[in-house]
């Protein structure tokens, strides 16, 4: 078995930040982790790609082709849909390792996870490819401390989870940049109870509650009753946060269980062996 994060959400939500942060904590853990970079604009980060999507094709050749003629959204979704057609390279790229891990820095286009199918058939491929994958969707944690803008970021990281159909886990980032105010704020959302976040929006002046008041609730109401959406706070600075963050992921995709399995045979032996 082989296990990937696909690291998504919105531009600058601190996907590359992550995927570096993840390996240099996997490093001093003596764990290998390997990040594949999927964002063919990318200018910059602090890891060094074990595959890279700029040698297939970088945002530029799509923009600057005299007859593709793309903006810089549309050339994006033109370079992942190569990427697609280029099956054969990104297998190729990476190798057929049996049991390694690997985080998949994807671009900051929202629209690729929401409603368009490249991503789902990229998870599709990563499945063919014996790959147990994870979505980990980045949230920036300044974008969530009021009613109205959690309600906006929960609607995005539901529709994420519809079109990718995969597990899922949602990451509130640069957990750091906030105030001790405002972190204990954000302790009501991370394991939400929409009743209390509404009826917040309810006090406020919000003019959109007064005219959509039971469209919100009604929202509030699926959140609730599918209990799909939490949150899983990020301070890169904590090295516990770090670890908890990688153990609930690993759980999810399984990782390590079949050693879990031999430790634990190893431990328990059978009572019945010593009559
Ligand atoms: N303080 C702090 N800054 C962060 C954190 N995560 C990201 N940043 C900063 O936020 C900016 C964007 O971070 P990136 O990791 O490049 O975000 P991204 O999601 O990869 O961005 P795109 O690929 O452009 O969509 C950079 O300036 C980072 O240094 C964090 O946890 N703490
Ligand atoms: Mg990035």
């Amino acid at each position: 078995m082989r296990y990937a994060q696909l690291v998504i959400g919105p531009a600058g939500s601190g996907k590359s930040t992550y995927c570096s942060t993840m390996v240099k904590h996997a490093t001093d853990t003596k764990r290998i982790i390997e990040v594949v970079n999927l964002d063919p604009a990318a200018e910059h980060f602090d890891y060094t790609p074990f595959v890279d999507i700029r040698e297939l094709i970088h945002l530029d050749d799509a923009m600057e082709d005299e007859e593709l003629q793309f903006g810089p959204n549309g050339g994006l979704v033109f370079c992942i849909e190569t990427l697609l057609e280029n099956c054969d390279w990104l297998e190729e790229q990476l190798g057929d390792v049996d049991d390694d891990y690997i985080l998949f820095d994807c671009p900051g286009q929202i629209e690729l996870y929401t409603h368009l199918p490249v991503m789902r058939r990229l998870v599709d491929m990563l499945q063919r490819w014996n790959f147990r994958v994870c979505a980990v969707f980045m949230i920036d944690s300044q974008f969530m401390v009021d009613g109205a803008k959690f309600l906006s970021g929960t609607m995005a990281a539901l529709s994420v989870m519809v079109n990718l159909e995969i597990p899922h886990v949602n990451i509130l980032t640069k957990m750091d940049l906030l105030s001790k105010t405002t972190r204990r704020q954000l302790d009501d959302y991370l394991d939400p109870d929409p009743h209390i976040l509404l009826a917040d929006m309810r006090n406020g002046q919000s003019r959109w509650h007064g005219k959509y008041a039971k469209l919100t609730e009604a929202i509030g109401e699926v959140i609730e009753n599918f209990s799909l959406v939490r949150f899983y706070p990020l301070n890169i600075k904590d090295e516990d946060s770090i670890e908890n963050i990688l153990l609930t992921i690993d759980n999810i995709i399984q990782y390590g269980e079949d050693t879990d399995v031999k430790i634990r045979d190893f431990d328990e032996p059978d009572p019945d062996d010593d009559e």
